[in-house]
């Protein structure tokens, strides 16, 4: 066995990164990963997206652009601002089997689970269009509501402007002191140049769950050409969407925890059905230790349905 190897993949799996501008090779022979800034935890996964999925991506979402709004602190809706100028639009959680792909890639890479994202945002940002910088992360209450504060986000490119149009985080000076070819708006900060099919990971909270103050970022204005990104917004628990597959899993995920908790006779069998339901297992659902082969306790009408209909095959 060539242990170097085996540990190289061991590294990836488990999403560690060692030294700023080191590349690590995926399993996809075009793909490769970048930290661009190991303290603040921004990394870029080169070629995340095939051609193919972004010019896809750019067709269906195209003719349900609107103009894009900002959320408003008070009551969690959208409004209109100058802070940000582009159009977008937003897609259901895996909305078709593209898209629903791309989800599960994006939770393998960040290791969360796809039902605390919400829905992917399309962006298309015409000349002189841009977004402000801005974080995040929620400092108002209404907002954090549904599934806890954004801890991390991912920026995919669909396409790349001509000119402008970097994504840049101004409070994290440029590697050198200077990115020479950018545009004016991103010289002096960390900076990303889009590039189609490349996607940014940055994380809003850090390790105590407060806000991650270098993961302030904005995209600067388009000089020449279009550029399209798409964004997907991942919060700390399960983030609610009106009743999709990942919200009746969440919902019966809950119901079983409940009845685990509770313990009594069915408690094991109860707890390999909360290994299958959730999208992801906890430490204790992979270590196995308490599957025992006991009857599981999925024993309502709705479980069951809700189960058939998520395609959930329970072990007992
Ligand atoms: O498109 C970009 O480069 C930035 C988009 C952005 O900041 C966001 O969606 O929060």
């Amino acid at each position: 066995m060539d242990i170097g190897k085996t540990l190289g993949i061991l590294i990836l799996s488990l999403g560690c990164f060692s030294a700023v501008g080191q590349k690590y090779e995926t399993t996809r022979n075009t793909s490769f990963m970048e930290t661009v800034d190991a303290d603040a935890r921004i990394f870029v996964w080169h070629h995340f997206l095939s051609d193919d999925e972004c010019d896809y991506i750019r067709q269906k979402a195209e003719k349900r652009l609107e103009r894009s709004g900002v959320v408003d602190t008070g009551n969690g809706g959208s409004q209109i601002s100058d802070i940000r100028t582009s159009d977008g639009m937003f897609f259901a959680r895996a909305e078709d089997e593209v898209i629903e792909a791309i989800e599960k890639r994006l939770s393998d890479w960040t290791l969360t689970p796809v039902h605390a994202g919400e829905g992917l945002q399309v962006l298309r940002y015409r000349k002189d269009q841009k977004y402000d910088a801005h974080w995040d992360y929620f400092f108002d209450k209404v907002n954090s509501v549904n599934g806890g504060n954004r801890y991390a986000t991912v920026l995919m490119y669909l396409a790349a402007a001509d000119d402008g149009g970097e994504t840049v985080f101004p409070k994290v000076p440029a590697p050198n002191g200077i990115n020479a070819d950018f545009s004016d708006c991103a010289k002096y900060s960390l900076a990303v140049k889009p590039k189609k099919g490349d996607a940014i990971l940055f994380h809003s909270m850090n390790a105590t769950g407060e806000l991650e103050e270098r993961s302030m970022h904005g995209a600067c204005p388009v000089l020449k050409g279009e550029k399209w990104s798409m964004t997907k917004w991942i919060h700390g628990s399960h983030y609610y969407m009106g009743g999709d597959k990942y919200d009746l899993q969440n919902q019966e995920y809950t119901r079983l925890l409940n009845v685990f908790k509770a313990g009594g006779n069915h408690a094991n069998g109860t707890f390999s059905a909360l290994c299958n339901v959730q999208s992801y297992s906890s430490r204790k659902c992979r270590s196995g230790r308490i599957l025992s082969g006991t009857q599981h306790d999925v024993d309502s009408e709705s479980s069951e349905r809700v189960l058939q209909a998520s395609k959930i095959t329970l072990v007992a």
